[in-house]
């Protein structure tokens, strides 16, 4: 018996009930993936339930056919189960009207956004799914697919599908909010910017009409997203059917914590999500940067060094006290002077609450998930609070050993073997930056190499030789001594750890 409407209520757990299906989907939303799952369709959840409406979800896959085809066997739902060592419990958020793979429908993107019954697009499409070039600051032109939808034809691209879908809408003129969920920096603005260069770069003045559509009709609030879920194991998927008593083919684990932060503008009104605790706030920059610095970027350190220690799961390399130790440091020492509280926030409480969340060890979350995607998602994360260190001064030597534990999973020396964990970590870096440890002499090489000719993390960084020669060294002390010794050393350099909070 599969996971259907129908079936739940003959499920053994009484744990789990179906909420009442939204009356009409008022939401597209790109990226169909455990995250959008575990989080807005959650919150979605909350607001149906307390307010009604026809807030219901269009979501939309980019390439896989799993998890739609699975849905769709399972009358649109499935099970999120929330985890911590001490309990499993399970709600179905029950909030999807429909599901498809927008690489093989992308005309369909564009008739919805053309529908003016939808009032809101959601985006969770990863930091890598926005097209944009970290050189050139702005919308990627020199990529063949943001080439190809500026030409025109079904688009491929997500911000080609919200500028083609709101060229479309744009006759009509009914409002719409476009709602980034990723990790970036003030990424409604992002977002924005990146959608009217692609109009403003379309031939003959094509994109002007719907340039002016955008500026009186079209919001794009920005948000702060947070809840940790891993991927989906084989066994996660028996323990969720057991404790279900139906079978669910696309369960999402997640952890008890949850937050979203959001600027209230919505062009096309917006659901209850507060009934789900989200929070309204003119804060949300605040929030985004301590949420990617102090969680995103202490996480990646703890991946890497992780990786490099030969241990697959974050609970177990927080587990270790050098590298709970690093985290601490990197933390307090090196990514809370760079961000600014958002206001009735206990920050000590904040942190505190990061490491039990990062030691979740029925979460089971990978080294490998969290360090995947390395070249895209440091960039968001170290730039900024590595700079303001190094014009104080300062060597921030625990953002160093995140760069020098990511280039050693990523890019390994010759002779040096990170280990199958950091083997696991895919990243769309990969090919190039091996290309240059191969022929690397030593860690300052291939620090110079990628952080000064490459740019990899931005142009200011990339000035600052400093900063650059302490990553080498650190690689060096990585490959030829062992990523405990270079712990210390950055540990022993940085003197930041203050013994009052412990893990
Ligand atoms: C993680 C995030 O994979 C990663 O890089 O840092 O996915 C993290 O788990 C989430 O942002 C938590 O909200």
């Amino acid at each position: 018996m599969s996971i259907q409407a129908h079936t739940l209520g003959r499920a053994s757990s009484g744990t789990a009930t179906l909420p009442a299906a939204p009356s009409g989907a008022g939401i597209l939303h790109l990226g169909l993936g455990s995250f959008h799952r575990a989080h807005q369709s959650v919150y979605t959840a909350a607001a149906l339930q307390s307010t009604g409406g026809d807030w219901g979800i269009i979501g939309v896959a980019s390439r896989s056919r799993a998890v739609v085809d699975a849905m769709h066997a399972q009358d649109l739902l499935y099970s999120v189960a929330t985890i911590s060592p001490d309990s499993t419990s399970l709600t179905i958020p029950g909030v999807h009207t429909d599901a498809f793979v927008g690489g093989e429908q992308p005309e369909r993107i564009v008739a919805h956004l053309a529908d003016p019954s939808i009032r809101i697009v959601t985006l969770t499409v990863t930091e890598n799914g926005y097209s944009y070039s970290a050189a050139t600051q702005r919308l990627d032109l020199d990529d063949l697919v943001v080439q190809a939808d500026l030409r025109g034809g079904a688009p491929r691209s997500t911000i080609g599908q919200l500028a083609r879908g709101l060229q479309a809408r744009a006759a009509a003129g009914a409002p719409v909010s476009v709602l980034s969920c990723d990790n970036l920096a003030a990424n409604g603005k992002h977002t924005e910017k990146l959608v009217r260069e692609f109009l403003d770069a379309l031939p003959h003045g094509e994109g002007a009409d719907t340039l002016a559509f955008l500026d009186q009709s079209v919001s794009f609030p920005s948000s702060m997203v947070d809840r940790i879920v891993p991927s989906t194991t084989a066994q996660m998927r028996e323990q969720v059917s057991a404790l279900l008593g139906v079978r669910d083919e696309v369960p999402v684990p997640a952890e008890p914590f949850t937050m979203w932060a959001i600027e209230d503008r919505f062009a096309g009104g917006r659901p209850a999500w507060e009934a789900g605790g989200a929070v309204f706030t003119n804060e949300v920059g605040r929030y985004e940067q301590m949420k990617v610095r102090l969680l995103n970027g202490t996480h990646s350190l703890i991946a890497y060094l992780g990786a490099l220690r030969g241990v697959g799961t974050i609970p177990e390399a927080i587990g270790l006290s050098e590298i709970a130790d690093a985290a601490l440091a990197v933390l307090r020492g090196e990514y809370e002077p760079s961000i600014e509280v958002p206001s009735g926030v206990d920050i000590r409480a904040y942190e505190s609450e990061l490491f039990a969340r990062w030691g979740n060890s029925a979460l089971g979350h990978r080294t490998s998930q969290v360090g995947t995607d390395g070249s895209v998602k440091l960039r968001q994360r170290i730039p900024e609070p590595a700079m303001l260190a190094l014009r104080n001064g300062e060597m921030p030597h625990l953002i160093a050993l995140t760069v020098a534990g990511y280039l050693s999973c990523i890019a390994p020396l010759p002779g040096f073997d990170p280990g199958v964990h950091a083997a696991a970590m895919t990243d769309a870096a990969r090919d190039r930056l091996q290309a240059v440890a191969a022929t690397a002499r030593d860690g300052h090489e291939l620090a110079e190499r990628v952080i000064a000719e490459q740019q990899l993390f931005g142009d200011e960084l990339a000035g600052q030789d400093s900063f650059i020669t302490r990553v080498g060294e650190l690689i060096d002390t990585i490959r030829h001594r062992s990523v405990d010794a270079a712990i210390a050393d950055a540990l022993s350099a940085s003197q930041t750890i203050k013994k009052e909070m412990q893990p």
